[in-house]
């Protein structure tokens, strides 16, 4: 079932059936927790001081980034909007039912082109709350010119302490975006003593988070050309809406487009993001 909730003005969406519970915000169609009923163990890391009032970003869950990501989008640094403009509106519910897999509901934002961007097309973010959490982000060209994007499903999974975590999954090379975008091998063990912002221009299909060697979660992709691990450490102290150790307990897995993906007039381009519990 599904029940809606205003709260300082935002619309909230509460999923509750047979699998799980996933809280949902309709302010920037950001899923904010995914609780499956087997362990009753929430996902998703939530920042206790997330803005949930539409005045900022919400700092956890799954924020999604398009039509560009971070500012790379060939202006500079803060003149337009960090990871796109769909995290800041508002979006309608375009259908919503409970399946046999789950609760399927599909959200649509109030507009996908705008300053930066001045394509035409549709977005639609399918959220699908079962066994597993699914969330598809689909790009539809309805112009006459073919169009070029990034994107991003911005994903903060919740670990326990992230000097207890590894992820597996990962191969090849990565560009540090903390070294000026250096190219560096992946390490193995993957594990966390420092901030790490990395795009693994590797596709991984499966990224499976380990915490005390214990498969918590699998983060499957598709549709994406690259995955970006996020922690910001002791930069952390510096983001207003997160706690000075706050970064413990989160890590983003990020299934992302960041070399740019064209589609071709009446096409589409969708990237998906399975959350499995372990
Ligand atoms: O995905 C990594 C990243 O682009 C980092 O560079 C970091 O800035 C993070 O996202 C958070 O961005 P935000 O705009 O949500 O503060």
């Amino acid at each position: 079932s599904i029940s809606v909730e205003e709260s300082s003005g935002i619309t909230f969406l509460q999923v509750d059936n047979a699998f799980a519970t996933s809280r949902i915000s309709l302010f920037g169609a950001h899923v904010l927790s995914f609780v499956p009923k087997s362990d009753n163990v929430d996902r998703l890391w939530l920042s206790p001081h997330a803005f949930l009032n539409g005045e900022r970003p919400i700092r956890g869950g799954i924020p999604i980034c398009w039509p560009w990501f971070a500012d790379n989008h060939g202006r500079e640094k803060g003149e337009l909007p960090a990871h796109g403009f769909l995290r800041t509106q508002t979006w309608q519910i375009q259908s919503s039912e409970d399946t046999e897999a789950g609760t399927r509901i599909v959200l649509t934002p109030n507009f996908s082109r705008g300053e930066g961007f001045e394509y035409d097309c549709q977005v639609s973010y399918e959220i699908l709350v079962g066994e597993q959490l699914s969330v598809t982000l689909k790009t539809e060209n309805t112009g006459i010119v073919p169009f070029t994007f990034n994107a991003a499903l911005h994903s903060y999974f919740a670990v326990e302490s992230i000097g207890k975590t590894e992820i597996t999954g990962i191969e090849g090379e990565y560009k540090d975006k903390l070294e000026d975008w250096a190219i560096k091998p992946t390490p193995s063990p993957y594990v966390f003593s420092g901030e790490t912002d990395r795009i693994h221009q590797h596709a991984a299909p499966d990224v499976t988070i380990d915490v005390e060697n214990t498969a918590l979660t699998r983060v499957t992709s598709m549709g994406h050309d690259s995955i970006v691990v996020w922690n910001p450490w002791q930069g952390a102290a510096s983001i207003a809406d997160m706690d000075a150790f706050g970064y413990r307990h989160m890590l983003c897995i990020e299934t992302s487009v960041t070399n740019g993906v064209t589609i071709e007039p009446d096409h589409a381009h969708s990237i998906t993001q399975i959350v499995t519990p372990l």
